[in-house]
């Protein structure tokens, strides 16, 4: 009889793995190192970016990532010190920070300036140490820098504006930080590339982040030696930032650097798609459900600069590392809720408890 209810048992358990199995739930155990990330964005040019910083700093107050560096690619000398002052407010200040040299988008963003130019009784409002642009380190630097100084295999990058910089990376010589060349050193040092860019349904067109700089995206799509994942144009378009959350749920301090920009932007209130936020949520928890993802397959960048995914062929010389992002209804329902809760939870030092 005990026999039978431990047979019993042992079945319900190998069942119970198994559903777990095939939710991906049981790849990964429940506490696992935190995902090493360097977050490289157009910061300025969409609103999305900054949510997206700021998930990524309730992820590591949380125990799971841990943001090694942010590299910009817009040209901007403002969007260095904005990432510099929200860093800070998170209590990050020290996370380094590269800017891109002879970029994209150099213009001005109205809610960059509402932060870094926002003053409080001749004090900034929000502190930093990053004064200027032109005082960061070049992006590519800081990429080679941080990529060697970590363990094999073990960075995740997630690019939310154009691959600039990657794109230059891959082409980046030996050096004195390293004896590598870029493209061998992310064959070494990077586990997986997660991006915001393209388009993947029937009707594709091209999109911002590929087209801005096309020739550096047909570079990356075509040279990355990593697994790559992207999420397209239509998963930001289908899960949109609620403005009630903006309005309510950052008013746990007087100033709040995600505020001040968000309501800038665009004319207040107003829903924004979530495209950046999506990437970094899937590029910290891959396994969680909230999105679905794609057979591995190949992304190319067409003459019209418009992303298209083909297939595996078993028997092609090149290997297909690509997938794509895909969204069900209940998945859009489930990751805005996560990303509402990530984008609006203060800092640690406000009480934000962190697992350890
Ligand atoms: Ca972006």
């Amino acid at each position: 009889m005990v026999l039978l209810r431990l047979t019993c048992c042992l079945g319900l358990c190998v069942a119970a793995m198994n559903i777990l199995a095939d939710n991906g739930l049981a790849a990964e155990p429940m506490r696992k190192a935190p995902v090493e990330i360097i977050f490289d964005t157009d910061m300025g040019n969409d609103i999305d970016d900054a949510l997206a910083l700021g998930v990524l700093h309730a992820l590591e107050t949380r125990g799971e990532c841990r943001l090694l560096a942010v590299t910009l690619s817009k040209d901007n000398d403002q969007a260095g010190p904005f990432c510099n002052a929200v860093n800070t407010f998170y209590g990050r200040g020290e996370i380094p920070i590269g800017v891109v040299r002879k970029g994209k988008t150099p213009e001005d963003s109205p809610y960059l300036k509402a932060v870094v130019d926002a003053v409080d009784s001749g004090k900034p409002r929000y502190p930093r140490s990053l004064l200027s642009g032109k005082d960061a380190p070049e992006a590519v630097a800081l990429l080679r820098k941080t990529l060697a100084g970590r363990p094999d295999g073990t960075v995740t990058i997630v690019v939310v504006g154009f691959s600039t910089n990657l794109a230059r990376l891959l082409d980046s010589p030996a050096d004195d930080i390293s004896p590598l060349g870029g493209r061998d050193l992310v064959a070494k040092k990077c586990r997986e590339l997660v991006m915001m860019a393209g388009m993947f349904t029937p009707n594709s067109t091209k999109e911002y982040n590929v087209f801005i700089d096309a020739p550096a995206a047909k570079k990356v799509f075509a040279d990355w030696p990593t697994p790559l994942v992207t999420s397209g144009f239509e998963i930001g378009l289908a899960i949109k930032y609620p403005a009630v959350s903006i309005e309510q749920d950052l008013s746990y301090v007087p100033h709040h650097p995600l505020f001040d920009a968000y309501v800038v932007y665009q004319k207040f209130p107003y829903d924004r798609e979530t495209w950046d936020l999506t990437a970094v949520l899937y590029a910290v928890r891959p396994s969680r459900g909230y999105f679905g993802v794609s057979e591995y397959g190949i992304i190319s960048v067409d003459d019209g600069d418009v992303t298209r995914f083909a297939p595996a062929v078993p028997s092609a010389a090149r290997p297909a590392k690509h997938r794509y992002l895909t969204v069900n209804a209940e998945q859009i329902a489930r990751t805005r809720e996560a990303l509402v809760q990530l984008a609006s939870q203060p800092p640690a030092s406000m009480g934000a408890k962190s697992k350890d």
